[in-house]
């Protein structure tokens, strides 16, 4: 008889494809596993789903990022220990790896997959389905409880993702997973590697991959895109791993195959490091044109020199200008996501409002030259989110910040809101004022608005045409208090969203 395994990914308003549940079934033997992954694009009513389809089963595992997903992982966890106490639970994904302690200490978490969960996670199948407990320390990856203790075996190092075979396509209804971007109707999320060579002082990734970086062949992603095809038809793809282009050859190998089999799709949000692009060769640019690129995501994080040294970023604000301008040459949009409020000497030393200002006069002109070299240029802002494991986290402690104590308080942690006491109310309003601005003028709403009942449109139509020209005066005037503009678009969006919720209109991840 075959063993269920049900997988659940935790993240509500993640309306894209559930990689991290794919990844983990790659290596698990379909003649001997069946296979449920519940997510709540495709069930709606996830909760009834994941009771029902847990009778049975030989483990419930969830997949969970740090912050509101937390608080979806727990109570679907309480929920199915209470009804079937003997199921094993098993976290993986970033809040396991970020915060093993924590997570593992709760009477609702039995273990945990602490890194990359592909062989992690099908040694811990075999071992429930062997019974074979005695085996529990040689699982690289894994953590568990032994006796109320916790216990963290070795780490897991990365493997190649060539070595894994393809998920099987038939797990997940492809066409529940369709997004609706600003450059495409039916775009689908993927990811093609896995960990990160870079070394950024904030981020948590490279205490994860220890600075290794595992790609898929350009072949495999081509079969893989092939594959997916005959599933679904998908007229552009995010690529939204951490970095897409660490190899230029990858890369050419990756646009001659979509070119070759004539894909005619557009690639959106594609990753990618400054210092890294900026070396690129002129053909691979043109390339990159050809076979459909859209926009590039950069962590440009700052527009101050010293603060990009500060963060071991390996790039400079010179360098965000220069792959602003390459990008202008080839007609592909540029986002430069940037963090306010890292816990650098300034914020230390000077009154935090003075620290604040410098910060926001050197944004808003890094976007204004941005926007300048092209209107599509867009700037996407966060205030600095503390999270373990990065050296900025322990200076964040310095200047005051107090991290949640439990895995509930974890949940609470809303990591797209601010914790951190030294950027004000008031400065937080002129970032998200300046993010709106951006937003208003670089994307392009159409695909959007088609989407719409006739009706709405009559609504959102000339709605954001007043946007973006409200959006444009506060640009020219660097105006960015009193955004009621912001407010009423927001306002405006809510609703829309509810809306959403029931009929259905488009689907988009918030
Ligand atoms: C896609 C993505 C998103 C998507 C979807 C997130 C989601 N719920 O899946 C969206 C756009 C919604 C998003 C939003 C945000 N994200 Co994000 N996102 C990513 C990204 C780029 C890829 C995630 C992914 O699918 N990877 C592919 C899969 C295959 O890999 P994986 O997730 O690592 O999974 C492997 C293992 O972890 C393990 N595993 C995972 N799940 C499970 C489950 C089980 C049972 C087992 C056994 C193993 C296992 O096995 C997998 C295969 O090896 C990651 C970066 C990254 N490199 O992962 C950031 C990342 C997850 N995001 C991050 C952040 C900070 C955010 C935001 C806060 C950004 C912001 N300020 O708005 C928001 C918050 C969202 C929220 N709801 O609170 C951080 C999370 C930090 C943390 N400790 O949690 C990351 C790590 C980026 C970073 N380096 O800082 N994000
Ligand atoms: S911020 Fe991006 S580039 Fe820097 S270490 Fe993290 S994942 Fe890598």
């Amino acid at each position: 008889m075959k063993n269920k395994i049900v997988l659940f990914s935790s993240d509500l308003q993640y309306a894209g494809v559930p990689m991290a549940l794919l990844a983990v079934t790659k290596l698990l033997d379909k003649k001997e596993n069946d296979i449920k992954i519940i997510t709540s694009a495709e069930y709606p009513k996830y909760k009834e789903e994941i009771l029902a389809q847990c009778e049975g089963a030989l483990c419930f595992g969830i997949s969970c990022i740090s912050g509101t997903p937390i608080k979806s992982a727990i109570e679907v966890s309480k929920m199915v220990k209470e009804k079937y106490p003997s199921l094993p639970i098993i976290w993986g994904g970033w809040q396991a790896i970020t915060l093993p302690d924590v997570t593992l200490q709760e009477p609702y978490v039995d273990y945990l997959c602490t890194g990359q969960g592909e062989r992690t996670f099908s040694e811990f199948i075999r071992m429930l389905r062997e019974n074979d407990f005695g085996s529990i320390d040689k699982i690289d990856g894994l953590s568990y409880k032994n006796n109320g203790v916790i216990t963290h075996n070795n780490r897991r190092v990365p493997e190649d993702l060539n070595s894994f075979p393809d998920f099987d396509l038939d797990l997940i209804e492809w066409d529940k997973y369709l997004e609706v971007t600003d450059f495409g109707n039916n775009v689908l999320r993927i990811v093609t590697s896995y960990g990160c060579p870079y070394r950024c002082g904030f981020c948590c990734e490279p205490n994860n991959s220890k600075r290794q970086w595992k790609s898929l062949t350009a072949e495999r992603i081509i079969s893989l895109l092939k594959k997916i095809r005959s599933k679904v038809d998908f007229d552009g793809l995010m690529i939204v791993e951490n970095n897409f282009f660490v190899r230029e050859q990858r890369v050419i190998d990756f646009c001659n195959g979509l070119i070759e089999n004539g894909f005619n799709i557009k690639l959106g949000q594609v990753n990618g490091r400054t210092n890294k692009l900026v070396t690129y060769k002129e053909s691979t640019w043109g390339l990159l044109k050809q076979a459909g690129l859209h926009d590039i995501l950069i962590g440009a994080e700052s527009a101050n020199e010293e603060t990009l040294r500060l963060i071991n970023k390996d790039a400079t604000v010179e360098q965000t200008y220069l792959l602003s301008r390459i990008c202008r040459k080839y007609e592909i949009k540029l986002i430069a996501s940037i963090i306010v409020g890292l816990p650098i000497p300034a914020y230390f030393s000077e009154n935090s409002q003075d620290a604040f200002d410098v910060e926001f006069r050197e944004i808003t002109k890094l976007y204004k030259d941005l926007f300048l070299l092209d209107r599509n240029n867009r700037l996407i802002i966060f205030i600095y989110a503390p999270l373990p494991f990065s050296p900025m986290y322990e200076r964040a402690i310095e200047l005051g910040f107090r991290p949640p104590k439990n895995l509930e308080e974890w949940g609470n942690y809303d990591l797209t809101e601010t914790h951190i006491g030294w950027i004000s109310k008031k400065n937080i309003v002129k970032v998200q004022a300046l993010v709106y601005v951006s937003s208003m003028l670089a994307i392009d709403f159409k695909y959007l608005v088609q989407k719409l009942p006739i009706i709405l449109r009559v609504f959102v139509i000339p709605m954001l045409g007043i946007a973006n020209w409200v959006s444009k005066l506060r640009l020219r005037y660097d105006c960015y208090s009193f955004p009621l503009d912001s407010y009423m678009f927001y306002a405006a969006l809510k609703l829309f969203k509810r809306l959403n919720k029931t009929y259905k209109f488009i689907n988009i991840t918030n």
